[in-house]
């Protein structure tokens, strides 16, 4: 039955030790920030934003289709890279299995990078429609809407013929129009009128493929992916003949739509200025500034090499100055008609959330991260 498949999955959240995930193998790239955020599970507070958001989404799954979707939300993140990746058609040489984009804690095991992880092993249990809850991690940029670990729904819903016949289409057309039905509708469900739009993407597990837009703070924000899911996916796992739809949510992003959030970091704060504000059930909450201090900007100017990504330029700025990193952008971008050598000036931006930084504490940051970066990324800084 369904509550046995969630008691095997919830069985499945185990502690990881630090040695479990920042092994000494040369592929690991699991840093101690990153690590320390293992085993938080934002989404399993009631009262937290995440959890508030996560159980608003099951209300809408569970009155449009009571009983029919099976929730997982404590899945532990280390998995196998086959399942991250190769189960669901990624890829060999797919940029997002590049140790630039992805945590790697062996070759063979990852942090996972979308809750996409888990379709094959769900399907293989056959469970024909469920919810995925989980946090997820990816080397990435920094600014407001980005950050390593966030967190992912997904949702896989398998029909059979009959539905198809049914309704008179052919089965892609079918599970297409099913699939924008209910993410409208959940839309609806969560924000009431909101402006949004539908834009065609590519995955390698869905054809047809598409984004969902919300319209938030003057711009376009992309809120989840979604599609048709590949035929091989489904056969190979759950067996022939059966069609389905998936998509994978970023929760941060609709809880800041949601609530008016204006930073990522603010969901890992501990500070009850923050955490007061949400009461578990309430979606009606609109998160009240306190006073926010003014940022501090730093430039850091350096010739690359071929080397350098500016992932690993966000990766060292995190694991030195944490959640005060705010922003890291590239200002200037110069190559010398003589030399042909390429110069960057990225912009750092330094801002704590709940007090106001000392001109000593951020020359320290800056000072650090100068250093650390002509250590570790091969540059010659300017
Ligand atoms: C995926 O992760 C796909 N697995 C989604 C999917 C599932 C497609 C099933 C089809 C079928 P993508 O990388 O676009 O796709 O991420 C999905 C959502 O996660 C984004 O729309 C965004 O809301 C959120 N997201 C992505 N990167 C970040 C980040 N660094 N910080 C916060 N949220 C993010
Ligand atoms: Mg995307």
């Amino acid at each position: 039955s369904s509550s046995t498949v969630a008691q095997a999955a919830a069985a499945a959240t185990a502690t990881l030790s630090r040695d479990e995930v920042i092994t000494s193998h040369p592929y690991n790239n699991v840093t101690d920030s990153i690590f320390q955020k293992i085993g938080t599970n934002l989404h399993q507070q009631p009262s937290h934003p995440l959890g508030i958001l996560k159980g608003a989404i099951y209300d809408y799954f569970d009155q449009q289709h009571p009983g029919t979707f099976t929730t997982f939300d404590g899945l532990a993140p280390v998995v196998a890279a086959k399942a991250n990746f190769d189960e669901i058609l990624i890829p060999a040489d797919h940029v997002s299995r590049s140790p630039n984009d992805t945590y790697y804690v062996d070759p063979d095991t990852v942090l996972r990078c979308h809750t996409s992880a888990h379709q094959a092993e769900i399907l293989r249990q056959g469970v024909r429609a469920f919810l995925v809850t989980g946090d997820v991690y990816r080397r990435d940029s920094i600014d407001a809407t980005h950050y390593p670990v966030f967190h992912q729904m997904e949702g896989v819903r398998v029909f059979n013929p009959a539905d198809w016949q049914a309704a008179g289409m052919d089965a892609t057309q079918f599970a297409e129009t099913e699939l924008k039905r209910t993410l409208e509708g959940l839309a609806q469900h969560l924000f009431g009128a909101v402006e949004m739009r539908w834009v065609d993407a590519y995955f390698p597990f869905t054809e047809p493929s598409y984004e969902l837009e919300i319209f938030f703070n003057g711009e376009w924000l992309e809120v989840l992916g979604c599609g048709v899911m590949q035929q091989p996916i489904l056969d190979k796992n759950l067996g022939p003949g059966q069609k389905a739809w998936a998509f994978g949510l970023g929760l941060e992003r609709l809880a800041m739509v949601l609530f008016d959030i204006p930073d990522i970091r603010l969901f890992w704060t501990a500070d009850q200025r923050f955490l007061k504000q949400f009461k578990a059930g309430d979606l009606t909450t609109k998160f009240k500034s306190y006073s926010k201090y003014p940022p501090c900007y730093k430039d850091v100017a350096f010739w690359i090499s071929d080397a350098f990504t500016e992932n690993n330029l966000c990766e060292i700025v995190r694991s030195v100055a944490g959640d005060l990193a705010e922003e890291v952008k590239l200002i200037d971008n110069f190559t010398h008609p003589k030399t042909g050598r390429t110069s960057h000036c990225y912009r750092i931006a330094y801002r704590s959330m709940d007090r106001s930084l000392t001109d000593e504490e951020i020359n320290a940051l800056q000072d650090e991260v100068r250093s650390t970066i002509s250590d570790k990324l091969k540059v010659e800084l300017r």
